[in-house]
């Protein structure tokens, strides 16, 4: 058909999305996966209506600025939308949405995981099973944590946050949270609420973190922060890396200050991460694979799309951020 909206996907997409994307738009697809810079992406945005890109590509003000007025939206494959500049966005009157809901279980999956990883020393295990160093077993032999029982501070108690509260109550967890209001005593489930981020890590065995990243969360978990954790805490990171200080938690892992840290993100992610993090035994890693599930990304992918038929059908797409 003629005259369908031209959508800039930036990266490949699972099959199904793209195939549906294609029954709605003209696309301009990157098979190759490759990762565009800046210039690239705005040299291929001049024949675009819109662009359905994901975290790695970054809309800062200056290559907004740049975008060919001919782009009416940014529609993210992401439900952070920390990689756009949302103000300079507004101004140019591009609209931005996110794929928020669909990736909530998957993540909260994973924040269970690296709660587990980190609590019961899998990083560590791994490696002696991988390394062929498994040579005795005593009753002393990778004594971890046990998570059953213990009290997680959720700070962020959004679609995630709560999720992660819903299966960590399987596990018998008390749940405390910060966020900037209580939510409602239904969604609650009984967690307790804290007004400060201090209150919350003053009252908890592990800490996982849901915030978005903000200039307001940036560095949040400082050294100052993370001190008020007792020493067998354990810090969980699934959101962004920008809401850590990194140097602080590597210094209260390697102090036994806390215990021992799960993480899923980082600052100066995929290829600039702090070092020191591979080198700590009690640290159990990965690289940014939370919402990695074929369901949800083929969800995420579907969202976006729903986002852009609305859009482009001149209506207000259900998940408008700017
Ligand atoms: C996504 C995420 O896979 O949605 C987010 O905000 O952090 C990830 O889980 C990624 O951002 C895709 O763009």
């Amino acid at each position: 058909m003629d005259n369908k909206p031209v959508v800039l996907v930036t990266r490949k997409l699972p099959d199904a999305v793209e195939i549906k994307l294609a029954e709605h738009f003209d696309v301009i697809l990157n098979p190759e996966d490759k990762l565009y810079s800046s210039d690239e992406l705005l040299q291929l945005a001049t024949r675009a209506d819109a662009i359905l890109p994901c975290h790695t590509e970054k809309f800062t003000a200056e290559t907004i600025a740049l975008l060919p007025t001919r782009i009416k939206a940014i529609a993210n494959f992401s439900v952070g939308v920390d990689h756009v500049d949302l103000e300079a966005a507004k101004q140019k009157q591009v609209i931005v949405t996110n794929t928020p809901d669909v990736l909530s279980d998957a993540t909260a999956e994973i924040a269970m995981l690296l709660m587990l990883g980190a609590a019961r020393r899998a990083s560590e295990g791994e490696r002696i099973m991988r390394t062929q160093q498994w040579k005795d077993w005593s009753p002393a032999f990778m004594v971890g944590q046990q998570i059953t029982g213990k009290r997680l501070g959720i700070l962020g108690m959004g679609r995630v946050g709560q999720v992660l509260a819903q299966r960590a109550r399987g596990f018998n967890m008390c749940i405390h949270y910060h966020n900037r209001h209580p939510i409602e005593d239904k969604l609650a489930a009984g967690a307790v609420y804290h007004d400060s981020v201090e209150a919350l890590l003053a009252e908890v065995d592990v800490l996982s973190i849901h915030c978005p990243a903000s200039l307001q969360t940036k560095g949040l978990i400082n050294s100052q922060r993370l001190a008020i954790l007792h020493s067998n805490a354990i810090v969980v990171n699934t959101s962004r890396g920008g809401v850590v200080d990194d140097d602080a938690l590597v210094n209260a892992l390697k102090s036994g200050s806390i215990a021992a840290a799960g993480l899923d993100v980082y600052n100066g992610e995929p290829d600039d991460i702090n070092p020191e993090y591979s080198h700590l035994d009690n640290v159990f890693l990965l690289p940014h694979i939370g919402s990695a599930t074929h369901e949800t990304r083929n969800a995420m992918g579907y969202r976006a799309i729903d986002n852009l038929i609305a859009i482009f059908n001149g209506e207000v797409p259900k998940d408008r951020v700017v």
